[in-house]
């Protein structure tokens, strides 16, 4: 009779979810020309306009966790993602939060409020790749969408990136429009530790869900290629309709 394989040991398992960095966004070719450069000041606005959606979202997915967890615990620590996107005012702190962050960083490439705030400039397939994440968080158990956000994972690598090369790269971005990457860095580790801590003790109960831990990474970093397919085609469209950002809602 066939046995099913052993689990993996923690420290194999780990490896294997770090394993994926290979397939994560930072290697997608328009990730990399931003880094190199070579982005137009309307090809970075297409991307911080649409990355906006993917920003307003996640506050929405961290919430669909927070509905179908039966966990205080694991509540308690999940509900800080969404104070650090929405902001809050708890004690005497004032924090307006990464979506706020967000909006400055709009106003740092040139565009406006209303141009980020309005979404108007969201393209469909981006806006696929966004709710194909938030869905599968709303559908599936709350403990594989835990699993999901480990993309996070290897975050602090592409926002350190842009703290880096932004200042050279693109000079003519107001500098405090930065602000959201620095925040993120200590943000996403505190995240990540937490979400890797449950991830890497719920999901070695077996092989099979170590397995099934590693097929959610994938989709999740599918989602992030497959969001940044949908901005560099956006910006082909823009060669070929002239330089202003267009979308069919247009
Ligand atoms: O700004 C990002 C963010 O707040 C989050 C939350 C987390 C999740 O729950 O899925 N993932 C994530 C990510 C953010 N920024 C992306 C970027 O490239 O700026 C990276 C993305 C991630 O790696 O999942």
């Amino acid at each position: 009779m066939n046995h099913a394989p052993e689990p993996w040991s923690a420290q194999e398992f780990e490896a294997r979810l770090r394993g994926k960095s290979t397939s994560y966004h930072i290697h997608h070719p328009f990730h990399v020309m931003m880094a190199e450069g070579k982005l137009t000041r309307a090809q970075l606005q297409g991307w911080v306009a649409n990355r906006f959606y993917y920003q307003i979202s996640i506050p929405l997915k961290d919430a669909a966790i927070l509905s179908n967890c039966d966990n205080r615990e694991i509540r308690r620590e999940w509900i800080l993602r969404i104070l650090d996107h929405d902001g809050c005012s708890l004690g005497g702190i004032q924090d307006a939060g990464g979506i706020e962050a967000w909006i400055g960083l709009g106003e740092a490439v040139g565009l406006s409020r209303d141009d980020v705030t309005s979404l108007r400039y969201v393209v469909p397939a981006a806006r696929f790749a966004v709710d194909a994440y938030i869905n599968f968080a709303r559908r599936q158990p709350w403990q594989e969408a835990v699993a999901s956000s480990l993309t996070e994972l290897f975050a602090p690598h592409i926002h350190q990136q842009r703290i880096d090369t932004w200042p050279t790269q693109y000079p003519w971005v107001d500098a405090e429009g930065l602000r959201y990457f620095k925040q993120r860095l200590t943000q996403a580790k505190r995240d990540v530790a937490h979400g890797l801590h449950f991830t890497l003790a719920h999901f070695s109960q077996s092989r099979a869900l170590q397995e099934r831990a590693l097929e959610i990474l994938q989709f999740k970093l599918d989602v992030l290629w497959a969001l940044a397919d949908a901005i560099m085609l956006s910006q082909c469209e823009m060669a070929i309709t002239g330089p202003k950002l267009v979308t069919p809602h247009d």
